[in-house]
């Protein structure tokens, strides 16, 4: 399998959570390799490209005010099938429902909002991972 790369968000909760660290160490852990990683706080314009296939649905608008809502962190992660793999370690969307042993599952829960602080994002495919570090990493 080729090498890939993929872009992982750390949200605005998890920063918030001090979680950082812990959600750096399990990517670390898993065996893949952080080549860029910055702080930052996301403006309406950049969220609006990274989830640009949620424009128009009822969530939409709720997820980009928490999105930027405070700082982010941005990192994109390398190794074989990482895309699979960080989605994996993420767990389902849902944190509530996210399995045990996942980042989710282990540090999420339902904290009034549903589904949107959910700690992390991660690409979804190969098209997306190569926009989404285009977005984050544009000139670098
Ligand atoms: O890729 P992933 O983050 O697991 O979920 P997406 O379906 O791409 O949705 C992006 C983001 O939107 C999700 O992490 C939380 C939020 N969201 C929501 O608030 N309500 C939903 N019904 C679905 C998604
Ligand atoms: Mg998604």
């Amino acid at each position: 399998t080729a090498v890939e790369r993929t872009l992982i968000l750390v949200k605005p909760d998890g920063v918030a959570r001090n979680l950082i660290g812990q959600i750096l160490a399990r990517v670390e852990a898993k065996g893949y390799r952080i080549v860029a990683l910055e702080q930052r706080i996301a403006d309406a314009d950049l969220l609006a490209q990274h989830y640009a296939e949620h424009v128009g649905k009822p969530f939409y608008q709720p997820l980009v005010d928490f999105m930027s809502s405070g700082p982010v962190v941005a990192i994109v992660a390398e190794g074989h099938r990482v895309i699979e793999g960080f989605r994996a370690l993420a767990g389902a969307t849902d944190p509530t429902r996210a399995q045990p042993g996942t980042i989710r599952g282990d540090l999420g829960r339902d904290w009034g909002l549903k589904v949107q602080q959910n700690l992390v994002h991660g690409s979804d495919s190969p098209e997306s991972a190569e926009r989404e570090i285009g977005l984050w990493f544009s000139g670098r």
